[in-house]
């Protein structure tokens, strides 16, 4: 059932009907009876699939109805048109119910910690999967750039695999009998909406600066590493705009916030795509990090493990080399912090669909992601510090 589950929340970043992804919950306070009059119209037009969990009754009274995400907007135009108020009270309902769901199936292993708010008041949750007590512990994020959707989806797809598989899977079962892992599927989730919404090449934040028409920073230019130096624009309406300043994005500072009030994090592992890469310090710079001769054995034996899968192939190495210096980025700010083990994938393709990854390629990345996770995340394990 779970995986039938997960199937549908992962297929539906295409089918988007056949799921809730992207859907909204409304909610609706009618002010008098023509407003309960409309709204109840608005109830009889099937074509819009609306789903009334609380339908029109008596002025005053709440409305709540999940609208697909395909009429999001119609809908949203028409109650404008007619001076209905109303709020949004769930934003992509499948993400969001997909996390409440794990944790309601595995308490005593999952659980949601709000980290903060992005820019638009969405709520930042982490996954904390944890056998008890605050062990030393693996911080992994996806969706900084919004549009790398498969990232989210792989995100979501590695919580499920470690809620389900944690008690049979002796890998599993010993990484978390050892270590805790902080998983934030959607790290930029007002540019994630954004990009269902409006612009489906959405990357930056949809944050707002006094003196541009231009929204948004590139919230991997914008950490505390080298802030502004090379491969970051300064031009608030370039797509790697580093922002007014270091952590000036709330989504990157409550990361931030998060990893330095832990203070036990061993590993930082961020997931982007495309251009099946694994990368390790530094971006900033082209000099070798300490233990670079390490973290490149780590990334070479993830990579073999993950190609091992569906043979798809892998480039590792530094970020510099392997792509381009780039400064600001979260793997450069989490090594200089200290925590050694710090590594960015690209995940599929190579650009034949580049962001724009068919839904019947979702699956297969994930499952041949978890194998690189599993390798770094066993080093970490077997390598404490
Ligand atoms: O440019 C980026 O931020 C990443 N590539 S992407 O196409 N996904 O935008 C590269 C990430 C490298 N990491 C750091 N610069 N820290
Ligand atoms: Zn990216």
């Amino acid at each position: 059932m779970r995986l039938i589950l997960l199937l549908g929340a992962l297929l539906g970043h295409v089918y988007c009907q056949e799921t809730f992804v992207g859907d909204q919950v409304l909610e609706i306070i009618p002010s008098n009876e023509e407003q309960i009059t409309t709204l109840m119209q608005l109830e009889a037009e099937e074509h819009l699939q609306l789903d009334f969990w609380k339908s029109p009754t008596i002025p005053r009274q709440r409305v709540h109805v999940r609208v697909p995400f395909s009429n999001v907007q119609t809908v949203k135009v028409f109650l404008e048109s007619q001076g209905i108020a109303y709020s949004i009270m769930v934003e992509d309902v499948q993400i969001y119910q997909e996390m409440d769901n794990l944790v309601a199936e595995h308490p005593g292993l999952v659980s949601k910690v709000n980290i903060g708010s992005s820019f638009e008041n969405r709520p930042m949750n982490v996954l904390k999967f944890s056998t008890g007590g605050d062990k030393p512990a693996i911080w992994l994020d996806a969706g900084i750039h919004a549009r790398e959707w498969v990232t989210q989806a792989t995100a979501l797809w590695t919580a499920n695999k470690l809620a389900s598989d944690y008690g049979t899977d002796p890998s599993i079962t010993s990484l978390l009998d050892t270590l805790d892992i902080f998983l934030l599927p959607v790290t930029n989730p007002d540019g994630y909406v954004y990009s269902h919404t409006t612009n489906r090449m959405w990357r930056k934040t949809r944050s707002k600066l006094s003196g541009s028409f231009c929204a948004g920073v590139d919230p991997n230019r914008n950490w505390d590493a080298n802030f502004g130096g090379p491969g970051a624009s300064s031009s608030p309406c370039s797509d790697s705009y580093h922002g007014p300043k270091a952590n000036s994005e709330v989504e990157v500072k409550s990361i931030v916030d998060f990893i330095k009030s832990h203070g036990q994090v061993k590993a930082f592992i961020t997931l982007h795509s495309y251009s099946q890469l694994l990368m390790y310090p530094y971006g900033y710079k082209c000099t070798k990090p300490d233990n670079s001769d390490e973290l490149d054995e780590v990334a070479q034996k993830a990579a073999k493990s993950l190609t091992g899968l569906h043979g798809t192939k892998y480039k590792v190495g530094p970020i510099c080399s392997v792509i381009y210096q780039a400064s600001g980025g979260s793997i450069d700010w989490a090594y200089d912090i200290g925590i050694k083990y710090s590594f960015a994938f690209e995940l599929r393709d190579t650009g034949s669909y580049g962001f724009l990854l068919p839904a019947k390629q979702i699956l297969p990345t994930a499952e041949e992601t978890w194998l690189g996770l599993k390798t770094i995340m066993e080093h970490v394990r077997d390598h404490p510090y």
